[in-house]
């Protein structure tokens, strides 16, 4: 037999769309792992974050990305740069929209209707949705992005996923991988372990208190049968730590005990968890803190 070389193809993908319309769901659906952290509340997802999907003949590569907005404070500033970043090197573009969403304040998706990037339109959360609702959703996005292809999808319930894989690759070129075939993203232990803590304070503050909060791991030792790791928690003003702290400590202990399950279920490991709260001024508009807290741009 005469060897063929089979041919490979790779690529980026980018999921963009507004906050809370189901993008890091999505993701973690099609990449097949809990990378991304999903809370009810906009603008949990703060980073790029590449997820890889990995075959014998491609490699995929999305990147969930911050849900678009009119920024209005330096942290925002550099989510948004991300979202640039994610628009300007990618093959292909999944838009991602959440069926209930109303049709106004479009001015923000400006760069998108502008992208010369194939696109295809997922209109998301159709679990609930009628028929009328998704049929009227559709004409509505294929007038104003023109789309190449648009889905309707419940990324929560992972309806109508499997064609999208086959779909994307058709618009990815022959390319060799991009990153070494194991890799399942790009950011290492440490960033997830402090997602994972954002994530329970997304989920058990109100208000402004989770939009104030960065997470910051000081240290992080893999032990035999433990890893021992230690966080802050980074808020903007004395009253905010209290609130964190809760009575007694209590809502931290909260904090720390449900990240430290999720911790140890992504790790594999038994992990001891501790937790110290600091106040940095106004951090969310500081360059210094953003830079020196990865929001680099
Ligand atoms: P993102 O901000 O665009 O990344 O959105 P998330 O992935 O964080 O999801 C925002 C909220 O929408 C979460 O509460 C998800 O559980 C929910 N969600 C995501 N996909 C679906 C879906 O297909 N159906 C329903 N009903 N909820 C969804
Ligand atoms: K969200
Ligand atoms: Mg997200």
């Amino acid at each position: 037999f005469k060897k063929y070389s089979m041919s490979h193809k790779a690529g980026f993908v980018s999921i963009i769309g507004k906050p809370n319309v189901g993008k890091s769901t999505l993701m973690n659906a099609l990449v097949g792992e809990k990378l991304s952290i999903i809370t009810p509340k906009a603008q949990t997802t703060r980073h790029r974050i590449l997820g890889i999907v990995n075959e014998e003949n491609y490699q995929i590569v999305f990147s969930d990305t911050p849900g678009i907005i009119k920024p209005r404070y330096g942290l925002q500033d550099s989510m948004m740069n991300f979202v640039k970043g994610a628009l300007s090197d990618a093959d292909l573009l999944l838009f991602v929209t959440d069926v209930n969403e109303q049709h106004d304040e479009n001015d923000v998706l400006e760069k998108i209707i502008n992208s010369t990037i194939p696109m295809i339109v997922l209109i998301n959360k159709i679990d609930g949705a009628t028929q009328e609702q998704v049929d009227e959703k559709q004409a509505y996005w294929q007038e104003l992005l023109k789309p190449m292809h648009i889905y309707a999808i419940s990324a929560l319930h992972k309806y109508n996923l499997e064609g999208i894989l086959e779909k994307v690759l058709e618009y990815l070129p022959e390319h060799p991988a991009y990153y070494d075939k194991e890799e399942l993203t790009d950011k290492n232990q440490r960033f997830f372990v402090s997602e994972i803590i954002r994530e329970k304070i997304f989920n058990n503050y109100q208000k402004e208190i989770p939009y104030s909060t960065e997470v910051v791991i000081t240290s992080f030792k893999e032990e035999e049968k433990i890893t021992r790791i230690s966080a802050e928690i980074i808020v903007e003003r004395d009253s905010q730590k209290n609130i964190l702290i809760g009575k007694g400590g209590s809502m931290l202990k909260k904090v720390g005990t449900e990240a430290r399950k999720d911790i140890e279920r992504f790790l594999d490991q038994k992990v001891f968890l501790e937790t110290f709260v600091k106040v940095l001024p106004d951090w969310r508009s500081k360059k210094n803190y953003l830079k020196s807290f990865g929001y680099e741009n």
